[in-house]
C-alpha cells in the first residue's frame, strides 16, 4: 500500500467472529459489500476472535475456523495487497483501549443493549462481563481506525451508534481524538432471517442447523434447506409483513440475483412455492460455489495465510499504536520522558 496516496482516503472498519461457520446473512450483509470498497478507501478487515469469546468456543474449533475465516475473506474478494485483513487479538491496542473506552461507557447502556439481551437469554448459564462490554470493545475496533465508516448488517446498527456515543463523550471530554464513525448498511440483504423461523435473524451458532444456510453447505443440502424453509398457505409469491418466510426468500433471491423486489415477485408471479424455493436454493447454490472452492484451494496453503495474517497484523498495528499513543496522551497516562 503506498503510504501518500492512502492518506487522503477515508477508512472503513469492519469484521466478522470466528464463531462459526458463516452464513449467507454473514456474506450478503456484510463480507460481499466490502469487496467494492477497497480500491477506494483505506480498509481494515478484521477476524473479531476476542469478540468471539464472548459465548464459549472451544479452543481448538476457534483456532480452525479463524484460518478458515482468512480463508473465506480472499476467496469472497478481498485482497490483502489492498486492505489489512488481520486477526483481532494479534493487535493488543484493541483491548488496550476497550479498557480505557470502558470507563466512559455506563452499565445502564451496555445492559439496554439489544445483543446483550438476545444472547443473555441465549446463554443464561454465561452471562459474562465481556458479553456486556461486546460493543465497548467493537467501539475500540473501529475508533483506533479513526474510521469514516463501518459496512455491518442492520443488526449491528446499534453498536455503531453507541461507538459514535462514546466517540463523542470521549471527544467532549479529552478533546478531539476519534473520527465518529458511520454505518454503512445494504439495500439488499442487510438482515437475512431464519428459515425456520423467519422473525428471527439467521445466525452462524443457531442450533437448528437448517434454520441456517452456511457458506460451506454443498448444492443439495442448500436446496434441501430452501425447500424445508417455513412459508404460509396462501401460495402467494410477494412480500409483505404477513408473510416473513415468503418475504425472506424473496430478499435473498434479490440480494444473489441483483434484481429488484418487484422484478422478482413479478418472475414467480402465479407459480407454487415448490417451484420457487428450489430456484432461490439454485441460485444461492451457485452463487456460492465458486467462494467454496476457492477457500478450499487457500486453505491448503497454511504458510501464505499466516503470512497474510502476519502482514495485515503489522499494518493495523502501527495506525492502532498511533491511536492508542495519542489516547493515553489525552487521558494522562505516563508514557516516559
Ligand atoms: N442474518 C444476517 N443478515 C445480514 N447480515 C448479517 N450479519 C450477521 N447476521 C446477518 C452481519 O454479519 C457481520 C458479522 O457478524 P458477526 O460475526 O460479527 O456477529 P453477528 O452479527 O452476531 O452474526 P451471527 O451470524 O449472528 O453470529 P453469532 O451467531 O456468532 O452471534 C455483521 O456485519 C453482521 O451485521
Amino acid at each position: 500500500m503506498e503510504e501518500t496516496s492512502q492518506q487522503n482516503k477515508k477508512v472503513v472498519y469492519s469484521a466478522v467472529q470466528p464463531s462459526g461457520n458463516l452464513t449467507i446473512g454473514n456474506y450478503v450483509g456484510s463480507i460481499r459489500n466490502w469487496i467494492d470498497m477497497q480500491d477506494d478507501y483505506t480498509c481494515y478487515f478484521a477476524i473479531a476472535n476476542m469478540h468471539a469469546i464472548t459465548v464459549r468456543q472451544d479452543p481448538a474449533l476457534l483456532r480452525r475456523h479463524t484460518l478458515e475465516l482468512a480463508a473465506l475473506y480472499i476467496a469472497c474478494g478481498l485482497d490483502p495487497e489492498k486492505c489489512a485483513l488481520y486477526v483481532q487479538s494479534m493487535v493488543p491496542q484493541h483491548a488496550e483501549l476497550c479498557w480505557t473506552l470502558n470507563t466512559v461507557t455506563y452499565v445502564g447502556e451496555m445492559q439496554r443493549m439489544t445483543q446483550f439481551k438476545d444472547k443473555s437469554a441465549k446463554h443464561a448459564d454465561n452471562i459474562n462481563m465481556g458479553l456486556m462490554d461486546y460493543p465497548v470493545l467493537m467501539a475500540a475496533d473501529i475508533l483506533l481506525y479513526l474510521a469514516d465508516y463501518v459496512p455491518v448488517g442492520a443488526d449491528q446498527t446499534q453498536h455503531v451508534e453507541i461507538a459514535r456515543d462514546i466517540a463523542i463523550r470521549f471527544n467532549n471530554r479529552f478533546g478531539e481524538t476519534f473520527r465518529v464513525p458511520e454505518a454503512l448498511i445494504v439495500k439488499q440483504g442487510a438482515k437475512i432471517m431464519s428459515l425456520q423461523e423467519p422473525t428471527k435473524k439467521m445466525s452462524k451458532s443457531d442450533e437448528n442447523i437448517n434454520a441456517s444456510v452456511y457458506l460451506s453447505d454443498d448444492k443439495d443440502t442448500v436446496i434441501r434447506k430452501f425447500k424445508r424453509a417455513v412459508t404460509d398457505s396462501d401460495n402467494r409469491i410477494v412480500a409483505s409483513e404477513e408473510k416473513p418466510g415468503v418475504s425472506n426468500l424473496l430478499a435473498i433471491y434479490c440480494a444473489f440475483r441483483g434484481c429488484t423486489l418487484e422484478a422478482a415477485e413479478k418472475e414467480f408471479e402465479g407459480r407454487g412455492y415448490g417451484d420457487f424455493k428450489l430456484a432461490v436454493g439454485e441460485t444461492v447454490a451457485d452463487a456460492i460455489a465458486p467462494v467454496q472452492a476457492e477457500q478450499k484451494r487457500l486453505l491448503v496453503d497454511k504458510t501464505y495465510l499466516n503470512g497474510v495474517l502476519k502482514e495485515g497484523a503489522e499494518r493495523a498495528f502501527k495506525t492502532a499504536r498511533r491511536t492508542l499513543n495519542k489516547v493515553y496522551r489525552k487521558v494522562g497516562f505516563y508514557q516516559g520522558e
